[in-house]
Parts: structure tokens; C-alpha cells; sequence
């Protein structure tokens, strides 16, 4: 087991909760941090700190009591819910990475991971196969947050040596800790509301193609990036990623491949608006060239693992 400590803020989110369970199969210190208790075996499996990213002296008075080596910035509000609390999204998206970027450079810290997403793409940029490097007009203060975050990120690497990595996540899928927020949560949420009712109301159009990634994938792609020899990594804003692209009606036919009654309706809400801002599929060559990335799920793989794994779940309850 490898020694570095590390510490993940936004533990108990969709993809900290995963995250922070993965790196404990490899590292024997991994610190998870959040404002709200873990529970499960988020809760069981290793240290917990209360952490509010928006205090720089419980941060720093953390990552030197602990002697941390690596952090995994994940604390941030997504776009659906960003919309309806810009403030708030600003203020914790901004000053969040802000206080991390700044304790890193002020401590032991030597590579800190910020998330970023395809929320950077806005109505103009290319939608088919979007470039790593293009046009960027985001319209959601989530976007707008992760945008200038890449930034900030990359000003840090170049001015003042800080190896810090990124991800552009497409949405992604998992079932151990539901989504929150997000535009892309109906995938999730469809799974839950197919076997507990057979039935699901769909806040985006059927024909809404967006990119997308199932959680293991995801969490592997992370590590993966983080463990790249820095010599590697070209892109010090943040790497396009995605798995695969598909629209709810597609989903839709996939899950009824395992439950033949299910039935779907579409009543498409705000968060219309903000999926047709965002691409319907992304080129993640760069991360394909410079660190190896390869997804390993598809639609019908990801489908048939989410329906077995709440089925498993929800038989232990
Ligand atoms: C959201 N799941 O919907 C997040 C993600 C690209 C989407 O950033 O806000």
C-alpha cells in the first residue's frame, strides 16, 4: 500500500463517496472530508474530518496536522442547483479551489486534482466530437465556475510550479450515492425510480444526446490521471474525458431490455436549457495519447451493472 496521505473534500458527493473508497485500496492514508457525515462504508472504511472548504485555516490546520501529500478537490455545487444559488455556487466553486490552491502552495502538498466538466462548453462551441481546445461559452454559473477554475489551475502550474491535473467529466452514473444537482442526474435517477416503480417522468427531451460515463470508469480514470508521470501531462487545464453518448430515449430502450414494463414520459424543465448548451459527444484524444485513458463501459454494459447492483442493494435493506 502506498504511503502518501491524502485528503478529499466533498467526500460524501456522487463521486467523492466512490473515489475515496477506490484510493483506499491503494493508499493507506486517505482522509475524507466533507460538511455533512459519512455513512456506510464511506464512514467505516477510514478517517473522516469535517471540512469547509471556504475556511482556509481548517484546510491548511488539516493538511499539516496530517502531513497530506495529495488532494482531490471535489467540493463544489453542480449546474442545476448552481442556477437557482449563483451566489453560492460562485462563492464555494471559486473561493473553494481558491483556498486549496493557495494551501497547496503554502504546505507539503505536492498534486492536487480539480474537477472540472463539460459544463466549460457553451451554445457555440463545435457539439460533435468537441475539441479539446475551442471555443468556450458557457452559460450556467457552474460552467462559468469550472471555466475559470481550469484557469486558475493552469496559472498555478505555470507561475508557480503546482502539478495540478483536471478532468472535464461528461455525466456520470453510479448507484451507491445518488447525483445532486446535476443535469444529467435523470441518468441516475431512472435506474432507482425503474425498479422501485417500473415507471419514470424524464426532465430533459428523449432526444437529448449528451456524453456520459459510468462511475467506475470514471473513478479509474481519475487515479489513472493522478499517477501519470508529470512529464505526461500536457494539458494543465483540463482533460476532455467521456465514455459514451446517448439520449434518454436510448436509455430508455436499454433499461427495457431488463424490465419489459417500464414505461417513460418526457416533461422537460430548466434543465433543458442547460443540457442544449453542452456537447453531445467529446474528443478525449489527448487524455487517450498522453496518459492512456480507455473507457471500459458502454451503454449496455453500464445498464445491465446498474440495474444488478441496486437489485443487490436494495435486497440488504
Ligand atoms: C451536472 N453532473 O449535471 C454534473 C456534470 C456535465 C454534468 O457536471 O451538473
Amino acid at each position: 500500500m502506498k504511503s502518501d496521505t491524502i485528503l478529499v473534500t466533498g467526500a460524501c458527493g456522487q463521486i467523492g463517496s466512490e473515489l475515496v473508497l477506490a484510493l483506499r485500496k491503494q493508499y493507506k492514508n486517505v482522509i475524507a472530508s466533507d460538511l455533512k457525515e459519512p455513512t456506510g462504508e464511506l464512514k467505516e472504511s477510514g478517517e473522516f474530518v469535517r471540512l469547509d472548504v471556504l475556511h482556509k485555516n481548517g484546510l491548511s490546520e488539516c493538511v499539516h496536522q496530517y502531513g497530506v501529500k495529495q488532494m482531490y478537490h471535489l467540493a463544489a455545487i453542480l449546474s442545476a442547483t448552481g442556477e437557482q444559488n449563483p451566489e453560492l455556487a460562485w462563492r464555494i466553486n471559486m473561493k473553494g479551489l481558491r483556498n486549496m490552491l493557495d494551501v497547496c502552495t503554502e504546505s507539503s502538498v505536492q498534486k492536487l486534482f480539480f474537477p472540472s466538466s463539460m459544463a466549460v462548453f457553451g451554445p457555440h462551441t463545435p457539439k460533435v466530437n468537441t475539441p479539446q481546445y475551442t471555443v468556450m461559452d458557457p452559460n450556467t454559473i457552474y460552467g462559468i465556475s469550472k471555466q475559470a477554475g481550469e484557469r486558475w489551475c493552469d496559472w498555478y502550474f505555470q507561475k508557480k510550479g503546482l502539478d495540478v491535473r483536471s478532468i472535464r467529466y461528461p455525466g456520470l452514473i453510479s448507484y451507491k450515492t445518488k447525483a445532486g444537482g446535476g443535469t444529467t442526474d435523470y441518468a441516475v435517477d431512472i435506474f432507482f425510480e425503474a425498479l422501485e416503480k417500473k415507471k419514470y417522468t424524464c426532465f430533459l427531451k428523449e432526444d437529448t444526446l449528451l456524453p456520459m460515463m459510468y462511475m467506475p470508469d470514471a473513478v479509474r480514470g481519475t487515479i489513472e490521471l493522478m499517477e501519470a508521470p508529470a512529464e505526461k501531462i500536457t494539458v494543465r487545464s483540463s482533460y476532455n474525458l467521456s465514455g459514451f453518448s446517448f439520449a434518454p430515449a436510448e436509455l430508455a430502450a436499454e433499461i427495457k431490455k431488463q424490465i419489459p414494463d417500464f414505461t417513460i414520459i418526457y416533461q422537460p424543465d430548466f434543465r433543458q436549457s442547460i443540457a442544449d448548451s453542452w456537447p453531445k459527444s467529446m474528443d478525449d484524444s489527448y487524455a487517450k495519447t498522453d496518459w492512456g485513458w480507455k473507457p471500459e463501459f458502454d451503454l449496455s454494459a453500464m445498464t445491465k451493472d446498474m440495474i444488478a447492483n441496486i437489485e443487490a442493494m436494495q435486497e440488504t435493506v
